[in-house]
């Protein structure tokens, strides 16, 4: 049975105050606790935690807690449970959803001091980390065991392993090593009481019970404090080439993925595609970006190939692109000669969102959908906004990108960064809940890989069924029966 739905965004709308407030004696518990220079009061200092990335949601937290340790954060979770005050886990507070930032004064529990990576196995290949390592900085400690982390961002340097798997992120790799839950193992959690749920067991197997750490993954801080978690590292690649590809149209992008699998299979490492219009303002936004093609400079479509082994392979990829241009998919490519070409290559993919950002405000979808219907969404959301437009509403641009290989479109709709909120809940309206709607009947998903937070709260029962809602909401009543985790996102009634 389909729940019924809320149609526009609640964005802008104040929510019923919930829980209580921090006052002064809450401050000087948490400094005793922490340490005063772990405990921020200062209004400069609070706005970069209570502003999400996009620059679009804005709490007002009046403090942000730094703990060091998981005793700390038990002590810190006691305190707010006793005193029925909201927490928002944050992490590196890259999050495209919303929800790593407060909706009212919600304390911010940021994870950032927890950043020690604990152990490394070679002989395993697991790591147990703190969850505020970044992915960059376990993927260097990884490097000289030759191991790898099995997951890529465009912002890896800033997001932390706890907000990855707290989003179950998927980015570049879910094509080589598919998601987040095969690739934890083990994690801690603090819960809303403060209790410490060990589930850290850094084993590949364990069939003892339900696996209670899968519920963690992609919570969104809604059921828990995640402190710390093994992950499986894969081998690192010794051998890793790039290709970048000018390809006729989105069918040919589906031909040349389903070439890559039948060509590549086993070291195929990302497909990834993105369209001209992403292309054009990459290269008109990001400093230092140049076209990578000599012949063919204005594709429909592009595509980034990577691919992966332990030896040498780059024969491989030489022969799949060539086939490809013969086939009449690709009109141009190029393949890159080492590192630095390679992250020229793949800054054009993702830098997309950057580049988006500095050209003016975006509306963002994060859909999953079979991968024969990715682009008619693209066209048909360009129609819907062309036909607006005829009638008075604002100009648009739209474009299309993302993990074509996992089915994972971006679809995301740039306009004036001075339009009006009544022009927002225009263009809003003319795709919602039409895309919803689509979705849902395709059997896709709402929100494939950045969560649901603030921005997607509406879209959910377009994905999950009355059912799958009520026994959600009976989890989070369990684990955080006062709701003073993450308040006012993804199941908040
Ligand atoms: P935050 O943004 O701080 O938090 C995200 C959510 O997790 C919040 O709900 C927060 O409450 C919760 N949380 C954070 N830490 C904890 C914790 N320790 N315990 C419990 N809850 C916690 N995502 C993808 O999936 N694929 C991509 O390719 C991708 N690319 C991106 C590129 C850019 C440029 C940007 C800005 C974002 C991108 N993202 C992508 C979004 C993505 O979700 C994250 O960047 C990342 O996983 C969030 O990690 P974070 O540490 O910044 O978490
Ligand atoms: C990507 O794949 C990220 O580049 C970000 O998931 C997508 O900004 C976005 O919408
Ligand atoms: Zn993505």
């Amino acid at each position: 049975m389909q729940c019924s739905v809320r149609h526009l965004a609640r964005r802008g709308v104040s929510t019923l105050k919930f829980g209580n407030s921090a006052q002064e004696s809450d401050v000087r518990f948490f400094q005793r606790v922490l340490g005063a220079a772990n405990v921020i009061t200062s209004p400069q200092e609070l706005k970069r935690y209570n502003t999400d990335w996009l620059g679009q949601y804005v709490g007002r937290s009046p403090v942000v807690l730094c703990p060091r340790t998981t005793a700390e954060v038990v002590e810190v979770m006691r305190h707010c449970n006793l005193r029925h005050l909201p927490v928002v886990p944050q992490g590196g507070n890259t999050g495209l959803a919303g929800g790593s930032v407060p909706v009212q004064d919600e304390v911010v529990l940021s994870l950032t001091r927890m950043s020690d990576v604990l152990s490394i196995d070679p002989d395993a290949c697991v790591a147990t980390v703190q969850a505020g390592v970044t992915l960059q900085q376990l993927d260097e400690a990884l490097a000289p065991h030759a191991l790898c982390v099995p997951l890529d961002l465009g912002v890896k340097a800033t997001c932390q392993l706890g907000g990855n798997v707290s989003t179950n992120a998927g980015g570049l790799r879910v094509v080589r090593y598919g998601s987040l839950h095969g690739s934890v193992l083990g994690l801690e959690v603090v819960l809303a009481d403060g209790t410490i749920l060990d589930l850290n067991n850094a084993m590949r197997k364990d069939n003892t019970g339900l696996d209670l750490k899968q519920l963690f993954i992609g919570a969104e801080g809604t059921l828990g404090v995640i402190t710390a978690l093994s992950i499986a590292t894969p081998p690192r690649p010794s051998s890793v080439n790039v290709a970048f590809l000018g390809v006729k149209s989105f069918d040919a992008v589906l031909a040349t993925l389903r070439r890559a699998r039948s060509m590549l299979g086993e070291i195929l490492s990302a497909v990834e595609f993105e369209d001209s219009t992403c292309m054009r303002l990459v290269l008109q936004h990001l400093e230092g970006t140049q076209h990578p093609l000599a012949h063919a400079r204005d594709c429909p479509m592009y595509m980034v190939i990577e691919t992966a082994s332990s030896g040498p392979h780059r024969e491989r990829l030489d022969a799949f692109v060539r086939e490809s241009a013969a086939a009449g998919d690709v009109l141009d490519a190029t393949v890159a000669s080492d590192a630095t070409d390679m992250d020229r290559l793949w800054r054009l993919r993702y830098g997309v969102s950057q580049a988006l950002v500095k050209a003016g405000h975006v509306f963002k979808y994060d859909v999953s959908v079979p991968q024969k219907q990715m682009y008619n969404i693209v066209d048909e959301m360009r129609s819907r906004l062309a036909a607006d437009e005829a009638k008075g509403g604002m100009q648009h641009t739209v474009v299309g990108y993302g993990h074509v290989g996992d089915g994972n479109l971006h679809v995301n709709v740039l306009y004036d960064r001075n339009a009006t909120s009544e022009q927002m809940a225009r263009t809003q309206a003319a795709l919602e809940p039409w895309l919803f709607e689509c979705i849902r009947d395709m059997k896709g998903s709402v929100s494939a890989e950045h969560g649901i937070g603030q921005h997607k709260q509406h879209a959910l029962a377009y994905s999950k069924s009355c059912d799958a809602l009520r026994v959600m909401r009976s989890i989070k009543h369990l684990l955080d029966p006062s709701g003073l985790l993450n308040p006012h996102k993804m199941l908040d009634e």
